[in-house]
């Protein structure tokens, strides 16, 4: 997979270079470059903001520098606003053979929600290029024109606000990453975690089997392995109750074993048409 980042601070993309994303890297697994915005600018001050149309606090980032930067990448061609003219006159659209166009994903409060389905989605991308937006945004028109070359997707990690996408950029870039072939060395792992299955992942122990006067839970030192999957299923139908009840209006409750079905009802939850609901009274 090949990504390129656009920023005006490419330090912020410095631990893209370590652990599991940085040995990826390292591996060939995963092609990733980090583009200045500012590179893209032919000013002397290398203006990328300015004032917002219609008043208001904060800059807005001017579109003339992202059409630049992001012509060079979808051209695979970035090393200076220089090669960004050469592409953009020779109406380059993508890297010659490339199937489809990449997906530019620019990080936003106002996006669209960034989830496990998503990052398992966009896994399976040629080429994703993030647009790392400051300020208050970026002007509106530079997505309208990025649609012609990329297929647009403003993302949000969740509700809140960030100074920039750059933060956002690490968790996706992460999250995106560890899902190519080869970047988790165990597969396995990336099985049973919080939201592969629509669920939070089950408490996890490991030795000594008592700690400060408490226990490991009996059944994982049984040894009967149906027992501890059974455990385990039920402490992610507890926690996910308990911290994000909201996961299991989506959940598929239509096959449960009957087990299952009063671990849901003693957590206050019945089964209706296969999905859960939660009783009035709970
Ligand atoms: Cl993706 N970007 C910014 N700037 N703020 C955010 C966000 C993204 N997700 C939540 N807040």
């Amino acid at each position: 997979m090949r990504i390129d980042v656009v920023s005006i601070f490419p330090e912020y993309l410095a631990p893209l270079e370590l652990s599991l994303i940085g040995k990826a890297r390292q591996d060939g697994l995963l092609d990733l470059k980090v583009h200045d915005l500012r590179d893209f600018t032919t000013d002397r001050h290398r203006t990328v903001d300015d004032t917002p149309y219609g008043g208001g606090a904060g800059m807005v980032m001017k579109p003339e520098p992202w059409a630049q930067a992001l012509t060079a990448v979808a051209a695979g061609r970035s090393e200076d606003a220089g090669d960004a003219r050469a592409a953009s006159d020779a109406g380059a659209a993508g890297p010659p053979g490339s199937a489809g166009k990449p997906v530019l994903i620019v990080p936003s409060p106002a996006g669209e929600r960034f989830t496990q389905a998503t990052a398992h989605e966009l896994a399976e991308e040629d080429q994703l290029v993030f647009a790392c937006g400051r300020y208050e945004g970026i002007d509106e028109r530079v997505l309208e024109w990025a649609s012609e070359h990329f297929t647009v997707r403003p993302m949000s990690l969740g509700d809140y606000v960030l100074n920039g996408g750059e933060v956002a950029v690490l968790a996706m870039v992460e999250a995106i990453g560890r899902l190519l072939p080869g970047v988790v060395g165990n597969p396995e792992s990336l099985v049973e975690e919080s939201h592969s299955d629509g669920l939070l992942e089950y408490p996890v122990y490991t030795k000594p089997s008592s700690w400060r006067d408490r226990d490991v839970p009996a059944v994982l030192l049984s040894g009967n392995h149906g027992k501890i999957a059974q455990w385990r299923r039920h402490e992610q139908y507890r926690r996910t109750a308990e911290r994000r009840p909201d996961l299991l209006v989506e959940f598929d409750a239509g096959k449960l074993p009957r087990a299952d079905r009063t671990a849901f009802s003693d957590l206050g939850y019945d089964v209706v048409d296969g999905r859960l609901l939660r009783r009035p009274d709970a």
